[in-house]
């Protein structure tokens, strides 16, 4: 049995003919339509969470784990507008969301009818279109829908992935139903040309190659993608290049720069210009290393090539010279055959530099008391190799950062906005797709506040939730600025005294914690043993003042070695 309206009938026939079919449902009577029609659907596979806020940020945790569209459906209302960080944060990674909003016919907006806003365009700022149906049934109308759905459809997964709104004002009766089959829809197919480099183009990129001695190349946040690793292998090997990366690039060859904020914090003043680049080639999404870009922005290359399939000018450098429109591994995989370079001394200072902060790092983590810098260096000794790694905003993904990558894990963090708010509820989505163990690391601010996310029925067993309590918010110490406030205790860190463990037996997880090196050493084992059969989590104690006195300390002490 499906709904009897007729464009929601169209909407998931068209759907499903893209091969799209995991549908996140928060409930409500608005969006009846749509609940009784992709339920009605056996292919449709339905999830359903109530908070709007997680469902969207789980929706983006599962399309990010299925590298394929995922459909939200809410009610209308604040219902809707809940989705909104999620939106933004899929708009700023790339991440294909198609969001079917009900809504109330036009001619009842602000006519005081209950759960009534105005609801178009209201994600405008992070949508590729946003459309309203129609509510008539008519031939031309029907018809007019399925071209608009046509439209949003193709352009979500078209170039660069982004998210695409659909409102659907609703008449009642909503929920009359029907025993058919979905309905045949015309389908409009989008057929992408990927056009490669002219001749002369190539010539003139090579030229520029060849000529740069100093080439530096950002692989920014990425998927896992081992045709481009393999690109960049090669590249390195004929030019020297430098191919500087985080975790979060999904990189992890040792022909590449990584411990970049160590990095920068020992080249920051001293030699500074045998650093500089020549030639800067970008691709990806942000950087989580500030001191990465104020050190290209106050070091500008002579050029900085920027690639990307949808053309966008970021000039995060303040350099920007060239955009090709071109994805990174077809751009790296033209050049390869045609460059040589014999000088790799630019590549080999790089290097140097990588492998000497390194060691002082380890030998610094090696000397310390407990707090969260050792914390993460155990976390990452015990995360078992080939799993996912989720990090939370804001200073677990930069603890996590210092460290050593866990071999051969894919990292995530919702760096498209860096939010808190939906940490937990991205690692739970795709963690309920993925066979793998994933664990996230987030502080407790972000896990209180988006501790909805454990309200719902997809928590897998392979779930490691890992809370760094810090009390507070701990990054707010480690950055210059907030720590001097007299506000900074009560406004910045917003001390937190509330305790997980409490949440964790709320929702029937299995719970561990530590409050210092031995409990965390043999939680650790406990937590990651095989007989660890149910989602479990892990509660840290640390102390914010330690924490970020060794936090800076750290960074003294590089600099002040090199
Ligand atoms: C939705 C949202 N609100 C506020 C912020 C600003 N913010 C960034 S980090 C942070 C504190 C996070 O605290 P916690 O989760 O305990 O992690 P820690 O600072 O200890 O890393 C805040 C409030 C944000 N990024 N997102």
């Amino acid at each position: 049995m499906i709904s009897d309206k007729r464009h929601v009938q169209q909407l998931a026939a068209l759907v499903l003919k893209r091969g799209i079919t995991d549908i996140v449902i928060s409930p409500g009577s608005r969006n009846a339509p749509m609940i009784n029609t992709f339920t009605g659907i056996l292919e449709f596979c339905c999830r359903n969470i109530v908070d709007e806020r997680s469902a969207a940020y789980f929706a983006l945790g599962l399309a990010l784990a299925k590298q394929k569209p995922v459909v939200l459906v809410c009610s209308s209302g604040t219902a809707a507008l809940n989705y909104t960080p999620a939106v933004a944060e899929a708009f700023y990674q790339n991440i294909p969301l198609i969001i079917l909003t009900a809504d109330r016919p036009d001619y009842w907006i602000d006519q005081s009818e209950s759960q009534c806003i105005r609801q178009s365009n209201i994600y405008q700022n992070f949508t590729k279109k946003e459309i309203s149906l129609p509510i008539g049934e008519s031939e031309k109308e029907l018809w007019y829908a399925a071209r608009q759905m046509n439209e949003c459809l193709n352009l979500a997964v078209s170039g660069q992935p982004a998210p695409v709104h659909i409102n659907i004002p609703l008449e009642e009766p909503l929920h009359n139903l029907v025993q058919i089959d979905l309905p045949e829809v015309k389908e409009i197919e989008l057929v992408e040309t990927k056009n490669g480099l002219e001749e002369n183009e190539l010539a003139r990129l090579i030229e520029t190659i060849n000529q740069s001695r100093k080439i530096l190349i950002l692989a920014g946040q990425l998927s896992l993608n081992p045709n481009l690793e393999n690109r960049l292998i090669k590249l390195v090997a004929k030019t020297g290049a430098v191919v500087l990366h985080e975790h979060l690039s999904n990189l992890s060859d040792p022909a590449f720069c990584g411990s970049i904020d160590l990095v920068m914090s020992g080249i920051l003043d001293e030699n500074i210009g045998s650093y500089q680049p020549d030639l800067l080639i970008s691709f990806g999404g942000q950087f989580v290393s500030k001191a990465l870009k104020q050190f290209l922005r106050k070091n500008k290359p002579l050029q900085h090539w920027h690639l990307s399939p949808s053309g966008e000018h970021f000039d995060t450098y303040q350099s920007l010279t060239k955009v090709v429109k071109m994805e990174a591994v077809n751009f790296f995989d033209a050049l390869s055959d045609c460059v040589l370079q014999i000088d790799k001394s630019y590549l080999q200072l790089w290097k140097n530099k990588e492998a000497k902060v390194n060691q002082l790092r380890n030998e610094f983590v090696e000397s310390i008391e407990f707090a969260d810098l050792k914390a993460f260096s155990m976390i990452g000794q015990k995360i078992p190799v080939n799993t996912v790694v989720h990090l939370g905003n804001s200073s677990p993904v930069r603890y996590a950062l210092i460290h050593n990558r866990v071999e051969n894990a894919m990292y995530f963090s919702n760096r498209g906005t860096a939010g808190i708010d939906g940490c937990l509820s991205t690692a739970v989505g795709f963690a309920s797709d993925s066979d793998k163990i994933n664990t996230i690391i987030l502080g407790d601010l972000s896990f209180f506040y988006d501790s909805n996310a454990l309200w719902n029925k997809y928590i897998g067993s392979n779930l490691r939730i890992i809370v760094i309590h810090n009390g507070g918010g701990n990054i707010f110490g480690m950055i210059k600025g907030p720590s001097d406030s007299p506000a900074f205790t009560e406004h910045f860190l917003a001390e937190n005294t509330h305790k997980a463990e409490v949440l964790a037996k709320a929702f029937g997880l299995d719970y561990f914690k530590a409050e210092n090196e031995s409990e965390l050493a043999q939680a650790l084992d406990d937590f990651y043993s095989p007989m660890q059969k149910q989602v479990a989590l892990l509660e840290i104690f640390t102390d914010a003042e330690t924490n970020i006195r060794l936090f800076r300390e750290l960074f003294k002490r590089v600099k002040s070695y090199l």
